[in-house]
């Protein structure tokens, strides 16, 4: 690995100490600078910053030409162990929560459109304000994280909350940082899932709500066309919208 280690540290290095020579950095602003890598850790705020700013272009670049459905990143609230849901398929939510009721369902398949039966849809989300269960006051804990299997068929369904748009912490250093530069902290509303199902790569992704705000400004850069889903009016005050996950081939695993 110390090839590998070599190569990609020093060339990281080497693109840094150009950008400060292109931008004729100051010690003024290489000492604020330090000052924010440091913040940054004490707010604990690595796993977002780099999930926010960075994750997009590794998914992008690891993922280019993946067959089946787009995936995007996995973001830094996903917590494993969610419980397994019976029908109906209700996420676990407050008696009160509030936020449009939605219902949404489809099939997992394989590459080729051949049904997955007994897949996993691991899903978690923010709820109407925008939080996430154990990472944000307000929520419970477990608060809208469960996991569905599909049937025979291949199908799932899941009964939840449209979430809403995210906005990242405005007070902490990467907040600070995403306003000193004039850009927006907003995500816009979405549902995060991983499917998996043996014998095929899993597919770590997010859909988009529609009528969000932020879907051309998401700070995180994570919004891709074929993720926008259209949740339709069900005639009793909810909402539905389908998806079908199409799942590619496990990807052989690296030589030793
Ligand atoms: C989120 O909700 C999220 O999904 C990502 C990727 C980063 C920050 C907050
Ligand atoms: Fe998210």
């Amino acid at each position: 690995m110390s090839d590998r280690a070599n190569q990609l540290i020093g060339d990281i290095l080497r693109r840094i100490h150009e950008a400060i020579v292109e931008n004729d950095v100051t010690y003024e602003e290489y000492q604020a600078a330090k000052q924010w890598f440091i913040d940054v850790g004490e707010a604990g705020e690595w796993p977002l910053f780099g999930d926010v700013y960075i994750e997009h272009v590794v998914e992008e670049h690891s993922f280019a030409n993946r067959e089946g459905s787009q995936g995007t990143i996995l973001g830094p609230f996903h917590l494993p162990d969610a419980p397994v849901l019976e029908a109906p398929f209700e996420l676990p939510h407050r008696p009160d929560e509030t936020g449009d009721k939605t219902v949404f369902r489809g099939r997992v398949t394989d590459a080729d459109g051949n049904p997955l039966a007994n897949a996993n849809l691991d899903v978690w989300q923010a709820d109407a304000e925008g939080r996430y269960s154990s990472f944000m006051p307000g929520p419970p804990e477990g608060n809208l994280r469960g996991q569905v299997r599909t049937d025979a068929d291949g199908r799932y369904e899941v009964r939840t909350v449209i979430p809403g748009p995210y906005t990242i912490p405005l007070d902490g250093p990467t907040g600070k940082m995403t306003a000193a530069a004039e850009w927006s902290p907003w995500r816009p509303a979405h549902i995060h899932l991983i499917v998996s199902a043996e014998g095929h790569e899993p597919l770590v992704t997010q859909l988009f709500i529609d009528s969000s705000d932020y879907l051309d400004s998401d700070v995180a850069s994570a919004v891709k066309p074929e993720l926008i889903v259209h949740p339709e009016p069900t005639g009793d005050g909810g909402f539905a919208f389908t998806y079908d996950f199409a799942l590619a081939p496990a990807r052989t695993p690296a030589m030793a």
